[in-house]
């Protein structure tokens, strides 16, 4: 089946004919605030306007961080960080996309403008169905196994590629029945969300299986932990490694990228497009 060209995400339509960078907002809390202070408003909205200003198609807030290991955030709290930010980021034009996976987070920042729903529990969470089904934004269905407090406690598959699409393509058919047009969802195997080096490595050699399902397919592995794994390198070492591995997603057919590194990886998508892309 061919992949969809363009993504629906509200009042913006995402032209897929070349590869999309979508940049990462964390609106978490300085040391001595909540998240929800002027402060820490102000100086996600200045991060945001930098990856906008360095050619990000997208940006992606979120409140709740969903590392392994981390504790969930209470809803209000939540809410209190990201709509501020969602809202004076649409006013200015941007297409900002929201990673919750709370209904009531999801309806109150498509409210405010946000033109993507961006869910690393693919909308499984009572209500988050509905919740998406009653906007017209994008969704990024994506795969994680467990919850984020616990996932990385020895995950197992007979055949992780098959799983992780069987999964997408099962929660893109219950979307679909709720009313949510093909041409909205974009499907992610969720790197490093219950799963090893190893089957992060299986996933990112199975991209094509996973786009052949015909949704557009976006992949996140700026800085993640199979980086480190491979290099050697911390967190903040690893720009060369998430170039090579945004580019070796979208050479296997990722339509979106969601990185730290924005301008770098502009850059290199520019020059990856330039000699022709997968070739
Ligand atoms: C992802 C995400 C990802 C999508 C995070 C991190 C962990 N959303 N949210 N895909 N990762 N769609 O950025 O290191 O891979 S949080």
């Amino acid at each position: 089946m061919r992949g969809m060209t363009t993504l629906r995400c509200g009042r913006h339509a995402l032209d897929l004919t070349r590869p999309r960078v979508m940049g990462i907002l964390n609106v978490t809390p300085d040391s001595f605030s909540d998240g929800g202070c002027h402060f820490d408003r102000e100086r996600a909205l200045d991060h945001a306007r930098r990856m906008l200003a360095d050619g990000a198609d997208l940006v992606d807030v979120g409140g709740e961080s969903t590392r392994p290991g981390a504790a969930p955030v209470d809803e209000a709290d939540e809410l209190a960080r990201v709509i501020p930010v969602i809202d004076e980021l649409a006013r200015e034009g941007a297409l900002v996309s929201v990673d919750t996976m709370k209904p009531a987070v999801m309806r109150a920042a498509v409210a405010a403008g946000a033109a993507m729903i961006n869910d690393v529990n693919a909308l499984r969470l009572p209500g988050a169905l509905e919740a998406a089904a009653s906007t017209d934004a994008a969704v990024c269905l994506m795969h994680m196994r467990g919850a984020p407090r616990t996932m990385q406690e020895a995950p197992r598959y007979d055949d992780v590629a098959a799983e992780v699409r069987d999964f997408l393509v099962e929660r893109a058919q219950a979307c679909e029945a709720m009313g949510i047009a093909r041409e909205r969802i974009v499907l992610d195997p969720g790197f490093g969300f219950g799963k090893t080096l190893a089957h992060n490595l299986a996933l990112v050699r199975a991209l094509p299986e996973l786009a052949a399902a015909g949704y557009p397919v976006l992949a996140g592995l700026s800085r993640k932990s199979t980086l480190g794994a491979i290099t050697g390198r911390p967190a903040g070492e690893r720009l060369a490694a998430s170039l090579a591995a945004a580019l070796a997603a979208v050479a296997r057919g990722a339509s979106i990228v969601r990185v730290h590194d924005v301008r770098e990886t502009v850059d290199a998508l520019k020059v990856w497009v330039a000699v022709g892309g997968a070739g």
